[in-house]
């Protein structure tokens, strides 16, 4: 009896010990395996930043330090990749996980433009908020808001944001080059008068209405082309619009409202993951610092936009460190497009260039698909979990969804996000591979197309005709397909078409595949 009681207690207390073990071991197993509670994410979604516009990246007359230091503390990967060449499309596919040449009316969106994303899709923000996180968008949206009439400037916005999983939004509607420039908070334009409704559309409401046409001498910075219709703040702008004085910014303030709203969100939503997806105005057209950093490069506002951007992210970093969130936050930096230097007004962007590259070593920029349209700087930081290195792995803004899922714990639908792929592993183990292939397009549904494997890229032109390549407005003329050798030729230069045929052959039936 004596024997038997012993005998038991020593199997309980060895049961103790060993599963106290097991424990510990897990415990410690957590630390480094991914088991922490899921971490904050934040994207931070530059407009128009080229490949080589960061000092991280190779600029040397325009000072970034802030983004250089996350680059440096995480990883500055040399293949990232935004899946268009322009930011309607990006932004679309960065929340959805779905190629935008799928959908019509995917290409830039105008200033009435109805919500694109079509009701009930899944997006990165109603993923990661099914799993639990608090989620937010601050900044240009521009993928369109309300139903098939367009925006109820005077009423309540929907669809937009809020129906797209975020639980807080703080936009600007379009483009600041579009009509009109107001807030949207949540679903109302911020501080409107009732008495004074905002009228937005596409003729010119009343002869007498000044435009940058009738009133061009009046400029502070004068348009060089399109950009000529209502004029606010000095400035005219794309689409006509009256009324909602009271709710209208400056130009020179914004950077300060993304930074100041984004400040008090990660403050009131500090003891929760969250999900914030900052999506800056800077470089866009046009190109208006605040005051206080006018001048701060060589290269006149577009330069000063970067700058002011870098500013942004340096806000951004000490508000997590105030917060005690710094440690585990994954902040990913990226850009929506390749670079362009006039885009429509006269703001010194050719004429101030000097030695600057903006795409880097690639050719062509913003409206195109050679490199330096759709290879955008791409950094990943996250303290805890990742170990500094430069990645030379293929990752793509369209990715996200899958990849955030993945980091969280969420629950991915076999039907939602079919053209994102998890690359968590990219980002916490440096031997993980990234993709194996890649597509990228332009704008909507031209049928342009980068198609990328390993070092071979193929353009698919249908349109045959591809704006900015030598970063002018003039367009180039492009036969159907060309093929390039990215390691010999980074630049683009040498078609070898017809001397490698058997590469592209099985590459524009890859292509094809995968557009179908
Ligand atoms: C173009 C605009 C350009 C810019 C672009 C969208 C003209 C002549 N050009 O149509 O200035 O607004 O659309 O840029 O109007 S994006 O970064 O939002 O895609
Ligand atoms: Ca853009």
């Amino acid at each position: 009896m004596r024997t038997a009681f012993l005998s038991g207690a020593f199997w309980i207390l060895a049961i103790c010990i060993v599963s106290c073990r097991l424990d510990l071991q897990a415990q410690e197993a957590g630390k480094t395996s991914g088991t922490l509670a899921p971490p904050n994410i934040i994207v931070i979604l530059a407009d128009d930043l080229g490949y080589g516009d960061l000092g991280c990246y190779g600029a040397k007359t325009i000072p970034t330090p802030n983004i250089d230091l996350l680059a440096a503390e995480g990883i500055r990967f040399t293949s990232g990749y935004c899946s268009a060449s322009t930011c309607t499309p990006t932004r679309y596919s960065l929340l959805t996980g779905r190629y935008a040449f799928r959908q019509k009316g995917t290409g830039v969106a105008p200033p009435n433009s109805p919500s694109i994303i079509p009701a009930g899709t899944p997006t990165v923000a109603s993923l990661l908020k099914s799993s639990g996180y608090h989620t937010a968008v601050i900044g240009k949206w521009h993928l369109g808001l309300g139903g098939p009439g367009g925006p109820d400037w005077n009423g309540a916005i929907r669809p937009g944001p809020l129906d797209f999983g975020f639980d807080d939004c703080f936009l600007m509607p379009t483009t600041n080059d579009r009509v009109p420039q107001v807030f949207v908070k949540n679903d109302r334009v911020l501080g409107l008068d009732p008495a004074d409704p905002l009228w937005v559309g596409e003729t010119k409401p009343s002869e007498d209405h000044p435009t940058g046409l009738t009133h061009r001498s009046s400029l502070k910075m004068n348009w060089s082309h399109g950009h000529n219709a209502t004029i606010h703040n000095g400035i005219s702008r794309i689409g006509f619009y009256t009324g909602g004085t009271q709710a209208r910014f400056r130009d020179e303030d914004l950077s300060d409202h993304w930074a100041g709203q984004a400040d008090s969100w990660i403050r009131s939503h500090r003891d929760k993951p969250f999900f914030l997806y900052f999506c800056s105005h800077a470089l866009h057209v046009p190109r208006v610092v605040h005051e206080r950093f006018a001048g701060a490069t060589p290269h006149g506002p577009r330069g000063d936009a970067i700058v002011e951007l870098d500013w942004s992210v340096g806000a951004l970093l000490k508000t997590l460190k105030e917060c005690n969130l710094d440690e585990n936050t994954l902040v990913m930096v990226c850009s929506d497009n390749g670079p362009v230097l006039d885009d429509g007004y006269e703001d010194r962007a050719i004429e101030a260039l000097g030695d600057h590259d903006p795409n880097g070593p690639y050719r062509g920029g913003k409206y195109n698909v050679f490199e330096g349209g759709v290879r955008t700087p791409m950094i990943a930081w996250w303290p805890s979990k990742i170990t500094p290195r430069v990645s030379d792995e293929v990752i793509c803004t369209i990715d996200y969804p899958r990849t955030f899922a993945a980091i969280a714990g969420a629950q991915v639908p076999p039907e939602a996000c079919t053209d994102s792929v998890d690359v968590s592993r990219v980002l916490l183990d440096p031997t993980a591979k990234g993709r194996s292939s890649l597509v990228v397009q332009d704008n909507g549904q031209s049928g342009n197309y980068g198609y990328r494997e390993g070092k071979w890229k193929l353009i698919r032109s249908d349109s045959q005709r591809a704006s900015n390549v030598e970063l002018r407005l003039t367009p180039t003329m492009l036969p159907k397909y060309q093929l390039f050798d990215l390691e010999s030729d980074p630049g683009e230069t040498r078609n070898l078409i017809e001397q490698r045929r058997e590469i592209a052959d099985g590459m524009i039936e890859r292509l094809q595949m995968a557009i179908h």
